[in-house]
């Protein structure tokens, strides 16, 4: 894909300064925060891994790439949530084990806690006691991120492990390689395709 739009072009290069000045160019433009992200910064980021795919980059470009995108979410943060003070319930999210991925994993966050819930992050390479936890400390529902299909699997054994031991609590999977016929295979309660449907998602499962 070519885009010759400053912010993607800028998120390609991993340019944080030159990310920065776009997004806020952007804000003042009074362009909508999360058209900015699903419109042209997960585009790029898309791109940028194509890129990886063909050779063209290599492994630390795609990191210093990721941590652009990075700071420019973290200027959308405030646009993309309006932070409530009263909390909608407790939801747990982590990356599961073997993966360190986090950037999709962060904008869901974002959303769910502009939703209104208290939004536990876990963090990146979740070993299941991780997510148990989580659960035993009062979360409803879990959710869990892959980008590799190798940690599709570990996926696969949370998923498996919360529904044999906690059958009340819902399970919600997404990220990159992940598909509702997948989501439906390991028995998960609910596959996103993208952040801006889990908050509906959760929504269904707390307040039918
Ligand atoms: C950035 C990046 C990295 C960064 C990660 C930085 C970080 N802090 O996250 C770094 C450089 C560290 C990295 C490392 C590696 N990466 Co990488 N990476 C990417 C890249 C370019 C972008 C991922 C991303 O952030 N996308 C943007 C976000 C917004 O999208 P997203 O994560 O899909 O999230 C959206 C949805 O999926 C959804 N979502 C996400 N999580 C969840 C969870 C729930 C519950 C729900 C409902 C929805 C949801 O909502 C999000 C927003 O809408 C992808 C390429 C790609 N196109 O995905 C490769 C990619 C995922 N990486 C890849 C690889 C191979 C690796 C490495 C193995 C490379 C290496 N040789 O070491 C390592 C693995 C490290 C590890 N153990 O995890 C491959 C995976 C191939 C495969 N099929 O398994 C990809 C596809 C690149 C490629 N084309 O080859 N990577």
């Amino acid at each position: 894909m070519e885009n010759n739009d400053v912010l993607f072009q800028s998120i390609c290069a991993g340019n944080v300064k030159d990310v920065e000045a776009a997004v806020n160019k952007k804000l003042e433009d009074k362009v909508n925060a999360l058209e900015i992200l699903n419109n042209i910064m997960v585009p790029a980021m898309n791109e940028v891994g194509d890129r990886y795919s063909r050779h063209e980059i290599f492994l630390p470009e795609m990191l210093i790439a990721a941590k652009s995108m990075q700071h420019g979410i973290k200027i959308l943060e405030p646009y993309l949530a309006e932070l409530g003070h009263t909390s909608k319930g407790k939801l747990a999210i982590g990356t599961v084990q073997g993966d360190l991925h986090d950037i999709g994993k962060n904008i869901v966050i974002v959303l769910l806690k502009g939703a209104g819930y208290e939004v536990v992050d876990l963090g990146v390479d979740c070993a299941i006691e991780k997510y148990e936890t989580a659960i035993k400390e009062g979360a409803k529902v879990i959710l869990a991120s892959a980008l590799l299909t190798t940690t599709m699997r570990a996926m696969k054994e949370i998923v498996g492990y919360i529904k044999e031991n906690y059958p009340d609590i819902k399970v919600v999977v997404g990220g990159a390689p992940v598909s509702e016929d997948f989501a439906v295979e390991i028995n998960a309660d609910a596959y996103g395709e993208d952040a801006s449907c889990v908050p509906n998602i959760v929504n269904g499962f707390l307040y039918p």
